[in-house]
């Protein structure tokens, strides 16, 4: 029966040497983001994935993915970080917790990294968002290049864009990517359905309105598609999450119904190398009931708690 004592979660977290952090959808939810899955408004129970998030989708129907794409990347520029988002970035970053609260027990040189499934960036943004008394604005570029190394998206980052031709990568927070997508107002219900006067040529282009970049290889004009990982594609970090959890010690499972692989394999492989799982989801997700400890409700309110 998993335990559900903040006192004994604070003592495991400050034993552990390698600890990894694995959030799912339910970390932004405090964010107003739907999640995927179980939830009225959750976006595969009116959208079948198979039809939206799959490489064929996109070639079937580049202008149908944008619109689909695009609506999601505006909702979620909207969105800010939570307290979930804000008490798992100063836990990953504990030199940065050390300069804000030397004493908290936490604060231990060695960096915690955080492997999200969401593609929303709000874990990266947190750190730009950290109060400015935070006294984390004027990291220097090294320590905020650490942070960025302290997460991996494993299923990619609704705000970075890959040119199918050239392979070229670039993150960009524009609001448009292509003056031709303005009009998608924002929907309760982001869909694919466009009004047939968006054509493929004017989607995105490597090169294109939003684009800042300035070497070559950004600047052939192939058509951009979302650095996002669809159904069937390999999650690029999957080899060296792999190795990562073959050393975890203590794994913390954030909002994530631990039903999409290889994600969903990572708790019981920690498990059987002994190490420590802690699961913050609203119920019993899958594996929960094998986790040592389980914190059941909103991660927004419960990580704040037990990381105090
Ligand atoms: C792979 C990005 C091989 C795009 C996503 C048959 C055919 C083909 C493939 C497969 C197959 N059978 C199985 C597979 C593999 C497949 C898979 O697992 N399918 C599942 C559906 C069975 N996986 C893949 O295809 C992956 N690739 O396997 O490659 C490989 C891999 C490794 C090594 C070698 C080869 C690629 C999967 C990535 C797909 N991309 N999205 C987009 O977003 O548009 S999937 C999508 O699911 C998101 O990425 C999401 O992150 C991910 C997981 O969902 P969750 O985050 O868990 O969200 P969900 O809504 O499900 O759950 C939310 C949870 O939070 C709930 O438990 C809820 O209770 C809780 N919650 C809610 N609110 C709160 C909360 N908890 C706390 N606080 C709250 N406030
Ligand atoms: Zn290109």
């Amino acid at each position: 029966m998993p335990s559900s004592d903040p006192e004994s979660f604070r003592t495991a977290l400050t034993r552990a040497k390698n600890v990894l952090i694995l959030s799912g959808a339910g970390l932004s939810a405090g964010s107003g983001i739907a999640t995927y899955r179980n939830a009225e408004n959750s976006l595969w129970s009116n959208f079948d994935p198979k039809k939206y998030a799959t490489l064929e989708a996109f070639k079937d129907d580049p202008v149908g993915l944008w619109t689909f794409y695009h609506r999601r990347r505006s909702e979620y520029l909207l969105a800010k970080p939570n307290p979930a988002h804000y008490a798992l970035g100063l836990l990953a970053h504990p030199p940065v917790l050390a300069r804000i609260a030397p004493c908290h027990s936490l604060s231990r040189p060695s960096s915690i990294r955080h492997i999200t499934q969401n593609i929303d960036a709000l874990a990266l943004r947190v750190i730009e968002s950290l109060p400015s008394d935070a006294n984390v604005v004027n990291m220097s570029s090294s320590q905020s290049s650490r942070i960025e190394e302290a997460i991996i998206e494993m299923h990619g980052d609704i705000f970075v864009t890959r040119c199918i031709s050239c392979q070229h990568i670039n993150r960009s927070y524009e609001p448009q990517l292509a003056s031709t997508l303005a009009h998608l107002e924002l929907q309760s219900q982001p869909s694919m359905k466009h009004d047939g006067i968006i054509t493929v040529d004017q989607l995105p282009k490597c090169g294109g309105d939003a684009w800042a970049g300035s070497n070559r290889y950004g600047r052939c004009g192939g058509l951009l598609r979302p650095e996002v990982v669809w159904f069937g594609e390999v999650p690029p970090q999957s080899g060296e999450i792999a190795r990562m959890m073959s050393t975890c010690d203590m794994l913390l499972v954030v909002g994530t119904s631990s039903i999409v692989r290889p994600a969903a394999d990572y708790a019981a492989q920690v498990k059987k190398n002994g190490g420590i799982v802690a699961v913050f989801n609203l119920g019993y997700s899958k594996g929960a009931e094998e986790a040592d400890f389980l914190f059941i409700g909103p991660c927004e309110e419960t990580l704040p708690e037990v990381l105090q």
